[in-house]
C-alpha cells in the first residue's frame, strides 16, 4: 500500500523516451486466481486519465495479459503454479512519447503450507509445481523451507511421537505350578513416560484368568500357576497409554517349562484267551479273572503294560524310563519282564496256579517314572482264580468195614461212605453209586452215600461179603472224575439156631 502511494506522488515526475521504468509490484495470493480473465490490475487508475493511451505487454506471458483497456488479467488459474516474481515489461503509448514499465507480480501464498512428516519420510507433496514438480526432498530434515514464496513447515508427524515399548515381543520362560509375582516389568521407551498399563481387551479370556498386570509398573504376575500340559505357551497383549491417552502395544510371549509333575500312567492289556475283566472301571483298581486251567505252566502271560507319561522331561534320558515293580510283602506267583522298548512290560506268572491252593491274589504295581522328582503311580491289581474241575473226589477212607449183626432188619443203615472233592460247586458236587447195580445186599443214597442193607443176613449163609462204591463228580463241562472205594461187611452171628437134641 505504501509503494501504491509513494507511486502515485512519483511517477509524474519521471519522464523518459524508452526509459526502464518501475511499477510497484504487486502481490497477490495465487489461490485468489482460479480461473481465467480475473482481474489482477487496472493501469488506469495509475496513469493520467486525461491522456489517451495504449499498453501492451512487451513479453508474451503464459499466465498474464492486458486487455483493451489497459487491465492486467489472469490468462489461466493460478492456482497450483510456483510463487515466484513474475517480471513483466509493460509498454504505454502516449500521444508523444512511448514508456516501458518494469512490473514485478509477485505470487505468494498467503499462508504458509504445514507438513506432518513421518521419522522416514524424505519426500512430500506440494500442493502447486515448480519446474514441472510438485515433490520436494526433505531428507535435510529441516523444519521450514521457502521454495520461491512459499513457505513451508514441517512437522514431525504424531504418530511418530507415539510411545512404544522397549520391546516387542517380550519373551520369557516361566516354570509350570509355580507361582510368580512381578515376574517382567513391561516399559516403554525412555522419551515417553507411559501413564498406565492394561491387558489389551483383544486377549483371549483365558489370559485374564492366568495373568495379572500392575497399571502403574507394568509389572505382570500370575493369578495361577501356570500347566505345562494344557497350554505350552501363552501370547498376552500388552497395552500402554502415554500421557495423551494414545494407546501402543506389545506381545509378551510366555513358554511353560515342563517339570515332572504328571505321573506316569499303565494301559493294559490282557490275553483275551486267558483273562476275564471283572472291572475296569477304575483304572487304578483291576479286578481280573482266570481260570487255574490256563495258568498250570510258569510264564503264562497275565498281562501287557505299556507306560506312559504326559511330562516331556521324563522322556529325554535315554535311560530307563519307566520303571514297573510289584509291592508285596507276600511271594507271590507272578513277576514283571521288562520294559521292553522303553515302556512296554509283561505281566507273567512264574508258578502253577492253582485255586484249590490260593484262589485270589490282590497285590500292587508301582510304576516309576525317571523325572524330577520321580513320580510313581499305584495300582491295585485282584486276580481271581476260577475253578476248573481239576480234582477227583476223594474217599475217606479206600476200605470201609463194617460189622452187623445177623438177622438185620432190611433198610438198616450200615454205613455212609464219603468223598470229598475239593473243586467248587458242579465240579466239586459228589454223588455215590454202587458199581454193581445189581448188588443184591445194599442200596447206596446216591446224595449221602448212606449204604442201607437191601435183605437180611444169615451168619450161617454167608460171613462176608465186600462191593465197590463210586463217587463222582458232576463238572458242567469238562471231565468227570470217579474214585472207587471198596466196603467189606463181616457179619456176626447171633445165637439164632435152637441147638439140636440129637
Ligand atoms: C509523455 O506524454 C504524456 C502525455 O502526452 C505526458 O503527460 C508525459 O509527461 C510525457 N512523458 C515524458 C517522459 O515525456
Ligand atoms: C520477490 O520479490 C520480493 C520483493 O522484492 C523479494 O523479497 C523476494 O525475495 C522475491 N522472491 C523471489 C523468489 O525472488
Ligand atoms: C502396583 O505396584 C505398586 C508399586 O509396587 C503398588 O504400590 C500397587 O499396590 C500395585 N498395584 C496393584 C493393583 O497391585
Ligand atoms: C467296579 O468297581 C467300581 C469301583 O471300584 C464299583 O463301584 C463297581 O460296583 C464295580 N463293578 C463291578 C461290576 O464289580
Ligand atoms: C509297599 O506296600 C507296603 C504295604 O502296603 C507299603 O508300606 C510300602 O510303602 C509299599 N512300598 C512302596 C515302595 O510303595
Ligand atoms: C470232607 O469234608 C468234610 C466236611 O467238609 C470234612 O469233615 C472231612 O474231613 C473231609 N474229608 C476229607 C477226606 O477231606
Ligand atoms: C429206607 O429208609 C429210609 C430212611 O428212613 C427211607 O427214606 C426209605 O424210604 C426206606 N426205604 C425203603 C425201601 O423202605
Ligand atoms: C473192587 O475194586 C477193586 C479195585 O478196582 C477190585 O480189585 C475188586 O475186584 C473189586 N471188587 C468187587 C467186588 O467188584
Ligand atoms: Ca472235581
Amino acid at each position: 500500500m505504501i509503494s501504491i502511494i509513494i507511486f502515485f506522488f512519483i511517477f509524474p515526475l519521471i519522464y523518459s523516451n524508452h526509459h526502464l521504468h518501475s511499477l510497484p509490484s504487486i502481490v497477490i495470493d495465487p489461490n485468489d486466481y482460479p480461473e481465467s480473465d480475473l482481474i489482477l490490475h487496472n493501469f488506469q487508475h495509475q496513469f493520467h486519465p486525461t491522456y489517451s493511451y495504449r499498453c501492451l505487454l512487451q513479453t508474451e506471458s503464459k499466465y498474464f495479459h492486458l486487455d483493451s483497456s489497459c487491465q492486467l488479467l489472469t490468462r489461466l488459474s493460478l492456482k497450483q503454479i510456483c510463487p515466484l516474481n513474475y517480471t513483466l515489461k509493460l509498454e504505454i503509448v502516449f500521444p508523444q512519447n512511448t514508456t516501458i514499465y518494469e512490473l514485478i507480480i509477485e505470487l505468494r501464498y498467503k499462508n504458509s503450507f504445514q507438513f506432518n512428516i513421518k521419522n522416514d519420510q524424505s519426500i512430500i507433496t506440494l500442493p502447486f509445481y515448480c519446474n514441472n514438480h510438485n515433490e520436494i526432498n526433505i531428507e535435510n530434515k529441516k523444519y521450514e523451507i521457502s521454495i520461491g514464496n512459499a513457505h513451508i513447515l514441517l512437522n514431525e508427524d504424531h504418530e511418530e511421537k507415539l510411545c512404544q515399548f522397549e520391546k516387542n515381543p517380550y519373551r520369557i520362560k516361566l516354570k509350570e505350578n509355580e507361582f510368580y509375582e512381578n515376574f517382567l516389568q513391561t516399559k516403554p521407551i525412555s522419551s515417553c513416560s507411559a501413564t498406565n498399563y492394561l491387558l489389551a481387551s483383544s486377549n483371549s479370556k483365558r489370559n485374564f484368568e492366568y495373568f495379572t498386570l500392575n497399571s502403574s509398573t507394568g509389572y505382570l504376575s500370575l493369578i495361577r500357576p501356570l500347566d505345562y500340559e494344557s497350554i505350552t505357551t501363552w501370547k498376552l497383549v500388552i497395552q500402554g497409554h502415554d500421557k495423551a491417552s494414545i494407546p501402543f502395544y506389545t506381545y509378551v510371549i510366555i513358554d511353560v517349562d515342563d517339570i515332572n509333575d504328571c505321573p506316569p500312567l499303565l494301559s493294559w492289556n490282557f490275553p483275551l484267551q486267558t483273562i476275564e475283566i471283572l472291572n475296569n472301571t477304575d483304572a487304578f483298581n483291576i479286578e481280573i479273572a482266570v481260570h487255574e486251567s490256563k495258568v498250570e505252566q510258569n510264564n503264562v502271560i497275565i498281562a501287557n503294560l505299556i507306560a506312559s507319561d504326559l511330562d516331556t522331561s521324563s522322556n529325554i534320558d535315554d535311560q530307563i524310563k519307566f520303571q514297573l515293580t510289584i509291592n508285596s510283602t507276600d511271594s507271590l506267583p507272578f513277576e514283571i519282564h521288562g520294559p521292553f522298548a522303553d515302556s512296554t512290560f509283561v505281566l507273567s506268572t512264574n508258578h502253577k496256579l492253582d485255586r484249590e491252593l490260593q484262589d485270589k491274589y490282590i497285590f500292587n504295581l508301582i510304576l516309576t517314572d525317571n523325572g524330577q522328582p520321580k513320580l510313581s503311580s499305584y495300582y491295585e491289581l485282584s486276580i481271581y482264580i476260577l475253578d476248573d474241575n481239576d480234582n477227583s473226589p476223594i474217599f475217606d477212607k479206600s476200605i470201609y468195614y463194617v460189622d452187623i449183626q445177623e438177622n438185620n432188619f432190611i433198610n438198616t443203615t450200615l454205613i455212609q461212605v464219603s468223598a470229598n472233592d475239593s473243586d467248587l460247586d458242579d465240579n466239586g458236587r459228589v454223588t455215590y453209586e454202587l458199581n454193581d447195580i445189581n448188588n443184591k445186599y445194599v442200596t447206596i443214597d446216591s446224595q449221602t452215600g448212606i449204604i442201607r442193607t437191601k435183605m437180611q443176613y444169615d451168619f450161617e449163609q454167608f460171613k462176608h461179603f465186600t462191593f465197590n462204591v463210586t463217587a463222582m463228580d458232576h463238572p458242567k463241562k469238562g471231565q468227570q472224575f470217579k474214585t472207587t472205594a471198596t466196603v467189606s461187611v463181616h457179619i456176626i452171628n447171633q445165637n439164632d439156631n435152637i441147638p439140636k437134641v440129637s
